[in-house]
């Protein structure tokens, strides 16, 4: 039976990934933090918890004797870094906190591996975000970096020293470069998901409206169950190396928003601009959305978009589900569990 680590258990990705592993037959670690309230609902969604070869182990990613000491006691196959402040807007108001979790926690389990066992194969969470001010399009994994917030530059320190530590010390040290990915168990502050369940909030009446920030900015949105598919097969590969994971494909939130509320029967119009822009509903002419400058950030990103054509070519990995198609799975997610009144 092959083991592997997933820091970051309580994540999105962290679940489905676990899930993934559980049913390849994986014992599988899953670290979470020690909090006031830990939060399992996504394993609980999922129905893994209570599986016999999932173990949950208390781990901070910023404490390096505890990525030692974790590491020593498991005796991995597979490490998958999932763990970060990953939240863009919050890593402008906590740069030094980002800093460490997300750009020292990585250097931490790196050097942990080369201590204790340089055989251990290794995945780190890269991200678009590293392309920031993009400067090729599409991304590929050779486009320059120019990320634009605290985030973009600690994932940028994380993933040159996960190729640095392949380089040096011929460890098996992948970097998957992962444009967003989004899912029913996207956290709620991520723009997918604070759309989805606004949207489905103010269709059973719940909500009056959904305040949002910059609506011309474009993403390459895909289905994070898929993407985590590819995270293991970086690791099953003959070498470690760097690849994107990404549709090809980029929309405005603003059409994220106008899927978001058809999926729920709501055709909206928008009216305005800048910060004065509004959706309101075309049956009704209620706003369903209008702007709040608050959700602005700093800097921003403008435009993603990613060629996975390298993943395609040496893992065989390309991604299936349409942006339509994920967009109303969260949609008809967030009805239910708002109709039933239980949305996290
Ligand atoms: P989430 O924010 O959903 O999950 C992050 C996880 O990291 C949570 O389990 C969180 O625990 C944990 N964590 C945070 N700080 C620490 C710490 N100091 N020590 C240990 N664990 C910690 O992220 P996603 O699942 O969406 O993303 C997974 C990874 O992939 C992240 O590194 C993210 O930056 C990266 N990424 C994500 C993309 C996306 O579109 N989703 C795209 C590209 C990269 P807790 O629940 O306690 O907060
Ligand atoms: P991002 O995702 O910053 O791309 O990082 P997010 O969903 O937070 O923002 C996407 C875009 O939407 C704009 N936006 C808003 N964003 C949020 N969160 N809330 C709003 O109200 C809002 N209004 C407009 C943002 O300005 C931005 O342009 C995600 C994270 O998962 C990272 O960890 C990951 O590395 C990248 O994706 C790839």
């Amino acid at each position: 039976m092959r083991t592997a680590i997933i820091t970051g258990i309580t994540g999105q990705d962290g679940a489905y990934l676990a899930e993934l592993l559980l049913e390849k037959g994986y014992s599988v670690y899953g670290t979470y933090r020690r909090t006031s309230s830990v939060n399992f609902w996504r394993a609980e969604e999922l129905g893994i918890l209570q599986h016999p070869n999932l173990h949950l182990v208390e781990y901070d990613l910023t404490d390096l004797g505890a990525s030692l000491s974790l590491i020593q006691k498991v005796q991995p196959d597979e490490i998958y870094n999932l763990a970060a402040q990953s939240f863009v807007g919050v890593s402008f108001e906590q740069p030094s906190t980002t800093a460490q979790i997300t750009g020292i926690g990585a250097l931490n389990l790196l050097e942990a591996i080369r201590l204790v066992n340089p055989k251990i194969r290794f995945y780190q969470a890269s991200t678009s975000e590293m392309f920031g001010k993009v400067q090729a399009i599409p991304q590929v994994e050779e486009t320059p970096f120019y990320p634009r917030s605290p985030y973009g530059v600690a994932k940028l320190y994380a993933h040159w020293m996960t190729v640095n530590y392949r380089e040096s010390y011929g460890m098996f040290a992948s970097s998957g470069i992962l444009f967003n990915h989004e899912s029913p168990l996207r956290g709620r502050e991520f723009v997918t998901r604070k759309i989805t369940d606004s949207v489905a909030k103010i269709k059973l009446g719940q909500l009056d409206c959904l305040e949002l920030g910059n609506l011309d900015a474009k993403r390459d949105w895909g289905y994070a169950k898929e993407y985590v598919e590819g995270m293991w097969r970086m690791l099953q590969a003959d070498e470690s190396d760097t690849f994107v994971l990404s549709t090809n494909r980029t929309e405005t939130v603003r059409d994220f928003v106008t899927m978001a509320f058809k999926g729920a029967g709501i055709d909206v119009e928008y009216r305005g601009s800048d910060v004065d822009e509004i959706a309101v509903d075309a049956a009704t002419g209620k706003t369903v959305m209008r702007i709040n400058p608050k959700f602005h950030r700093p800097a921003e990103v403008d435009l993603l978009i990613g060629s996975a054509a390298k993943a395609k070519a040496k893992l065989g990995w390309e991604p299936k589900t349409t942006l339509e198609e994920l967009c109303q799975m969260m949609v008809l997610a967030d009805l239910r569990r708002n109709e039933l009144g239980f949305s996290f």
